[in-house]
């Protein structure tokens, strides 16, 4: 049967996201975040003026995935090189792409002079509470009680500390132009996750500064899950840590 116009839209397959087989293990909300950064440089017909940093972790080799220029930082540095190639090119439109251990472990000092700078780049942030590509470490993100291979009786504040939510803390410095936090885990959450990394995108290329996405995004392997369960553990455990909702946005500031 002929597909409306709506269906159309919905299968079109972006044309930056590479027609490859993904190393991504099923139910990882890594491939779903990929394709929203995709549609949005397709929608903004920004393509060939796109620079992504690609992180350590399991999404190391987005590069493999999206077809445009990318640079890859070593662990955690992924918005120092970014504010190196805004600046050096300022008609680029910049982006990195970080996991949990990535932006919050060894990458905190960088994400935080970054935002606190006010750099006109866009991050989006895949948070899923633990170290995918390592073997299921504990991150700074883990929530309280949950297992881990280096947390098997689960996470324990005496020895462990709180879980660090990084649209909290980074939304209280100055230099944050945009900071919001979706649900990665219902077709809501995706359309919701959509409009504000195109927003995030949009922000900077009409330079009004640092914008940041985070996105609650499934481990099934790393959480000893089935992908739906794991999309449970996001909407049951994961959101009452990690609320969503805009942490600041200074176009309703204004
Ligand atoms: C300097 C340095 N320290 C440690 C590592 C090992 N390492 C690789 S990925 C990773 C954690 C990745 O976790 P996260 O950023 O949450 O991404 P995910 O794999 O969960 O998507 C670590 C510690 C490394 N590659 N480089
Ligand atoms: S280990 Fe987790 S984050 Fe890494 S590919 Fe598998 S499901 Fe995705």
């Amino acid at each position: 049967m002929e597909k409306t116009l709506d269906e159309k839209k919905i299968f079109a397959y972006p044309e930056s996201l590479k027609k490859t087989v993904s190393h991504y293990c099923p139910g990882c909300g890594h491939g779903v975040a990929h394709r929203i950064v995709c549609e949005t440089i397709d929608e903004l017909g920004i393509r060939e003026t796109t620079v992504g940093i690609a992180p350590v972790g399991c999404a190391v080799l987005i590069y493999d995935y999206i077809d445009i220029d990318m640079l890859e930082a070593a662990h955690g540095r992924a918005p120092a090189v970014a504010t190196g190639v805004k600046r050096a090119q300022p008609d680029k439109t910049v982006f990195t792409y970080q996991g949990d251990g990535d932006l919050v472990a060894i990458g905190t000092n960088e994400i935080v002079h970054a935002a606190n700078r006010g750099e006109n780049i866009t991050v989006v942030f895949i948070n899923n509470a633990i170290y995918g590509m390592t073997g299921g470490q504990m991150a700074p993100t883990t929530l309280v009680g949950q297992k881990t291979t280096t947390t098997p009786f689960g996470r324990n504040i005496a020895n462990e500390g709180y879980p660090i939510r990084a649209c909290e803390l980074l939304s209280t410095l100055e230099g944050v132009y945009y900071c919001e936090r979706i649900a990665l885990n219902n077709v809501a959450g995706v359309v919701k996750a959509k409009k504000a990394v195109k927003k995030a995108f949009q922000n900077q290329l009409d330079k009004k500064g640092f914008s940041f996405v985070e996105l609650l995004s499934a481990c099934p392997t790393g959480w000893s899950m089935s992908p739906v369960e794991a999309l449970d553990f996001i909407n049951n455990e994961m959101v009452k840590v990690f609320p969503p909702g805009v942490f600041k946005d200074k176009d309703v500031a204004k």
